[in-house]
């Protein structure tokens, strides 16, 4: 047990390292982008700091509200006009951003009390759905749940074939129709082959749906009414997956969803593609839903479990600190 877990602490580091990394990368070295704090050295806390690191937040996609948040949190603890060493202010900010994140810091707990527990995986196409379902097929797999996916974006052919790639190989069941079947209707049917099946984990997939699509936003209230009809407390997460490399835009996209649908969780990913890792702390300013994993690439290890504390010090740290 206690080795175990020492894995899994070191994997985590390896992950967070990682993330401080592509955060951080090659195309970013400098000016406001991956939230480097080194050139705060020696300066006071005066008007002119504060623009610039107003700025700075902003352009790394915090925005306003966050933004506002963190400042007054930092004047509250430095003062204003005091000469902060680069430590305290670092400190501060790290402390003012952690105080945003951690009420969204909330693991999923797969409940056993529910069989299956149906996780609906909704957003706007090529948000990273379906990747992220076969990542965490493999994951629930690996503790020791049974697994099964519904194929549930029945718009595009190559959808449902995706989806069966994952399957196989990660030896999971895929439940799927003919391309143009009722998205409804193949969960609905999925839920009872699990139940039948004994599984303990659904993941249902949806069609890629932007927010200003209002028939496909209503098919998907029908996607949560239909499910209702065999289990009342389905779908037991309705989980987001955002696209953080969109900026501001993803958290328009998630109002939107959680009017919808009611969210009750996010994953976010492709904060290696050229996100600003500030959007966390935009959300989380703007919607009460807990971000549950985040995503740094397409293979399996490049997803972790979302914590505010390590997600932070990615932001702070240059890396190689
Ligand atoms: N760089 C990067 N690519 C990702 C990540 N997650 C998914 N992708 C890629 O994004 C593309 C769209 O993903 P997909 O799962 O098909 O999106 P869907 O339309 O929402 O189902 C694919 O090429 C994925 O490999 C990530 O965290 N980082
Ligand atoms: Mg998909």
């Amino acid at each position: 047990m206690a080795k175990q877990s020492q894995t899994d602490e070191s994997r985590k580091e390896g992950f967070f390292s990682r993330l401080r990394k592509r955060l951080a990368g090659k195309d970013r070295s400098g000016n406001g982008l991956g939230l480097r704090f080194d050139w705060l050295s020696g300066r006071k806390l005066d008007a002119e700091l504060e623009e610039e690191l107003e700025t700075r937040l902003l352009m790394a996609d915090v925005g306003i509200a966050a933004t506002q948040k963190i400042l007054d949190s930092l004047r509250r603890r430095i003062g204003r006009n005091a000469s902060a060493d680069p430590d305290q202010v670092t400190h501060a900010l790290r402390a003012a951003m952690t105080d945003i994140l951690k009420t969204h810091s909330v693991p999923l707990v797969i409940d056993d009390r529910h069989s299956p527990f149906v996780i609906l995986m909704v957003g706007v196409n090529g948000s990273g759905k379906t990747t992220t379902i076969g990542k965490l097929a493999r994951k629930f797999r690996q503790d020791g749940l049974k697994v099964m996916l519904a194929a549930g974006d029945t718009y595009r052919a190559a959808a449902t074939e995706q989806l069966q790639a994952w399957g196989e190989r990660n030896d999971v069941p895929v439940i799927s129709q003919q391309p143009g079947a009722d998205p409804a209707a193949v969960i609905y049917d999925a839920i009872e082959a699990a139940r039948a099946r004994d599984i303990d984990v659904l993941l249902a997939d949806t069609a890629g749906r932007l927010q200003n699509q209002a028939g496909l936003m209503t098919e998907l209230g029908k996607i949560v009414r239909v499910i209702g009809k065999l289990d009342p407390q389905a779908p037991h997460e309705t989980m987001l997956v955002l696209d953080a490399s969109l900026g501001q835009n993803a958290v328009s996209q998630a109002i939107s969803f959680h009017e919808v649908v009611g969210l009750t969780g996010i994953t976010m990913t492709k904060l290696d593609s050229g996100a600003k890792g500030g959007i966390l702390l935009a959300l989380a300013e703007q919607l009460d839903v807990p971000f549950r994993y985040i995503g740094i690439g397409e293979q399996l290890e490049d997803m972790n479990v979302f914590d505010a504390d390590q997600y932070v010090s990615a932001l702070l740290k240059p890396p190689g600190d």
